[in-house]
């Protein structure tokens, strides 16, 4: 008798759904069927996209069984699981990570040589998903692939973004921003699924109502807009477990279209469906440095409030006691982005479902976590009450009954210290009354962490110390991490295979085993055998920077990166003056150019289109560049290359041919940074402040194996209070005044001295990031580099240490960390 419960009678029907069969034939016939089936077209007359698309479609139907059992798995077992809410998941091309993860990268390689097709040619038709800025984005999507990895239950939850982060382009040096339409051609590993597709709510106001003797609150909405989910797989790697990534993308609501549009009114009707649909249409290209824009706000609401309703109804079962929510869910806050999901559960618990204000409280504080992942003042987001009250006028309320509880709280234990009632309050008064979103994720979040142990200690001491003393047990550190299989495996297959031909393939997912190659520093084979697979990736990567921009990547050249966002406390300025500092003291004639160590510096950075001053100092870079690489006194010892729109995909080829990696913030400015535990898992030698995760970085790898410089964050402020007067470091280091006098003189500008003059005088008279003071310990550092550099030995000594001491920076490691300290929700076996 028929057990399924659509009462299905055939017996394929109530079979368990199988992939493909495991076998190049196998994989052949089912990317036929894909490309003549879905595609509809012949293999003879297929196009790129077409085959694509087909074979995406095709490594995707492996996975799918695994998917269907788990998404059942996880239901039935009801276990406790991660719902990590994130506004950016900056993911990287999907290909070649679920074909590893799938263990389908030789049977699907062989199935296209059968086709007569070349495997990369398919790679190359994908556009990646850039749904994220930079670090924070990046973290994302590497924490639901360790998930995966590890097998505990995740659904991440976010934005599709129509138009990801914008595509760069240098027009005379300068950034021009392009639409970046990632979904032009489509994208093969998205599922809709607008039969789930959840109604939002916006603006309007409150009213009170009686309940049958209970005077409640109801939230009356002014308009509405529609979430429809999509649906991504998250492969673990080699465990046949597949998680969720949920994205959600924004339709106009039928109801207001037609209501419209029966007022006879069609011009408006298509403007309110415009405006509806602008919530998801692109992401903020703001890294850092948040604006308070309306539409960010609707962005946060509009995920946040679909992604909790999604969890609530679809997620649990009909009859679920919410009492008992905190036993099956966190909600994992990535920065303040998602904070307003806090008034948004507590307005579902109390309004709709009927709670007492302090069960839903309790519940509410058990349910949140808070991730804090800087420590820059302006980056804190605050929402001004007026806007806030306008978009949300529930949640507003809810928000002020929590500061006045919490307050309360505050008086009981300190007395009527306004001082510090005022410094504690949710709502901010100056310059305008706003809401403080850190403050509210830190009073209703379970936990609050920082991103490395130096930030979480300045988290607690500098940012939030007062409510570090009021919560002392709150506080904790989860240090970063980076996944292994995308930025290892995938990204440097030599290096992969030397380390797994020395200690078999369990690092992938234990990389802490990384340590048994520190015997094999000692060993001068597998040191050859190392800076041989250097040497190939750094001619791998000269060949995709040829054939992207033209460039050339000499073989004989230390190759310095410095790729991460462009912004004043990453401190790009100070590798701009090492490069003029070294061009100076050629073109001066103080220097013989065959004196120098030859060398090649790459920067990868966007910035954002409003950053004046981040945009200019890419002006600079380019203008330096093009002085230097073509200036024949220099003997094409020095070469600045920038490679626009630098991305995920051209981070795996960058960061596994880097010999020295740039880490180089103000000390207490970089909450952790993670392209410096990028480049050590690949073995370059970092250069770095003591800032962020290089503290940690230069405590496992060792002193000897990390060049060191510049003030710590202790000596950053000591500075700062005995008045920091930058014309001074100018006036009393010849170095830096010829090198800072030779940018003003026009030398990069064809002589206008007035287009980086900005820069020179902010540098020279204000210097927010004290670039002036750590020049010359920075210049010292890089002559010890220089130093190094010329044993060749000796450096991949301390390179392939690098590798063997950095497996802590896994981010299997990171969830690790947060299982223990924060979600405590175990694997589902
Ligand atoms: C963006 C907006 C507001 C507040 C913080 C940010 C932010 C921080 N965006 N990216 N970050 C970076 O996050 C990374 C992951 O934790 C860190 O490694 C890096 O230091 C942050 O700058």
């Amino acid at each position: 008798a028929p057990t399924h419960p659509l009462g299905a009678t055939h017996p394929l029907a109530l079979a368990p759904v199988t992939g493909p069969a495991s076998s190049v034939d196998g994989f052949v016939r089912q990317f036929l069927r894909n490309l003549n089936y879905e595609r509809g077209v012949a293999l003879s007359v297929s196009s790129a996209t077409d085959r694509y698309y087909a074979f995406a479609m095709t490594v995707r139907d492996y996975l799918m069984a695994r998917w269907l059992e788990d998404v059942k798995r996880q239901r039935e077992a009801q276990a406790k699981g991660v719902a990590y809410l994130s506004a950016e998941y900056l993911l990287g091309r999907q290909l070649d990570n679920n074909l590893l993860a799938g263990g389908l990268t030789e049977i699907a390689t062989e199935a296209m040589a059968a086709c007569g097709i070349d495997i990369d040619d398919l790679r190359a038709q994908e556009v990646e998903p850039g749904l994220g800025n930079g670090g924070l984005g990046r973290l994302a999507a590497c924490f639901i692939d360790s998930l995966a990895t590890l097998g505990v239950p995740n659904t991440g939850y976010g934005i599709r973004y129509e138009y990801g982060i914008f595509r760069q382009t240098f027009v005379g040096g300068q950034q021009v921003e392009q639409p970046d339409a990632w979904l032009t051609l489509g994208s093969p590993w998205e599922f809709p699924h607008p039969e789930a597709s959840r109604r939002i709510s916006f603006g309007g106001h409150t009213e009170t109502y009686d309940d049958e003797g209970t005077t409640r609150t109801r939230w009356v909405p002014g308009w509405y807009v529609q979430a429809v989910p999509y649906n991504y797989m998250v492969p673990g790697y080699l465990n046949g477990r597949v998680n969720t990534l949920r994205l959600w993308s924004a339709k106009a609501t039928d109801s207001f279209d037609l209501r419209v549009f029966n007022s006879g009114d069609y011009e408006e009707a298509v403007r309110a469906q415009t405006y509806a649909e602008n919530i998801s249409k692109v992401l903020y290209p703001e890294d850092s440095t948040p604006q308070g824009k309306e539409l960010r706000l609707q962005q946060q609401y509009f995920f946040v409030a679909a992604s909790i309703g999604d969890f609530l109804e679809h997620t649990l079962p009909a009859d679920f006691d919410l009492a008992k929510l905190p036993d099956r869910v966190i909600f994992q806050l990535n920065d303040t982005h998602p904070v307003i999901g806090v008034p948004e559960l507590m307005r579902v618990l109390v309004d709709e479902k009927k709670m007492d204000w302090d069960a839903a409280w309790a519940i509410t504080q058990k349910c949140f976590a808070y991730t804090c992942h800087t420590l820059l003042p302006e980056a804190l987001e605050v929402w001004s009450v007026d806007l806030l009250g306008r978009l949300l006028p529930r949640h507003l309320e809810i928000i002020y009954r929590i500061n006045e509880e919490f307050l309360a709280a505050v008086r009981e234990r300190f007395g009527d210290d306004e001082m510090r009632i005022r410094n504690m309050s949710i709502i901010g008064d100056f310059p305008e009354r706003s809401v403080r979103m850190a403050f509210l994720a830190t009073v209703a979040g379970a936990k609050v962490n920082g991103v490395a142990e130096l930030h979480s200690q300045l988290l607690r001491d500098k940012v939030l110390p007062d409510f570090s003393e009021f919560f002392p047990d709150k506080f904790t550190n989860v240090t970063n991490g980076v996944t292994p299989r995308r930025f290892v495996k995938l990204a440097n297959p030599k290096l992969s295979d030397l380390i797994t031909e020395a200690i078999g393939p369990g690092w992938v997912t234990d990389l802490e085993r990384l340590r048994e190659l520190e015997t094999y520093a000692e060993d001068p084979q597998f040191r050859a055998a190392f800076a041989a697979v250097k040497a190939a990736n750094k001619r791998r990567l000269g060949q995709v920077l040829h054939a992207r921009d033209g460039f050339e990547v000499s073989d004989d050249h230390l190759l310095d990166v410095m790729v991460k966002r462009l912004h004043e406390y990453k401190r790009q300025m100070l590798k701009v003056l090492h490069i003029v500092t070294q061009y100076e003291s050629i073109v001066s004639g103080r220097v013989a150019a065959s004196d120098i160590q030859p060398r090649t510096v790459i920067f990868g950075a966007k910035a954002a289109p409003g950053y004046a001053m981040a945009k200019r100092i890419i002006h600079l870079i380019n203008a330096v560049g093009s002085v230097v690489n073509d200036d024949p006194r220099v003997e094409g010892r020095l070469k600045v290359l920038f490679p626009p729109n630098y991305n995920v995909t051209l981070a795996e080829r960058v960061i596994p041919a880097a010999d020295l990696s740039e880490q180089i913030s103000l000390a207490g400015k970089e909450a952790s940074g993670t392209g410096n535990m990028k480049f050590a898992l690949n073995g370059a030698l970092t250069i770095g402040t003591d800032d962020g995760a290089n503290v940690e970085i230069r405590e496992l790898v060792g002193d000897e194996n990390f060049f060191l410089f510049g003030m710590s964050e202790p000596e950053v402020e000591a500075l700062w209070a005995r008045g920091y007067k930058p014309a001074e470091f100018y006036q009393g280091d010849d170095n830096l005044r010829r090198a800072m006098d030779l940018i003003a003189s026009g030398a990069f500008s064809g002589g206008d001295r007035s287009v980086f003059e900005p820069i020179v005088s902010n540098l020279l008279y204000d210097d927010r990031f004290m670039v002036l003071a750590d020049y010359s310990s920075y210049i010292a550092a890089q002559e010890r580099v220089d130093a190094a550099y010329a044993d060749q030995d000796a450096w991949t000594h301390a390179a392939v240490l690098n590798v063997a001491r950095t497996g802590f920076f896994s981010s299997d490691r990171s969830m690790r960390d947060y299982i223990d300290r924060i979600w405590h929700t175990p694997p589902v076996i």
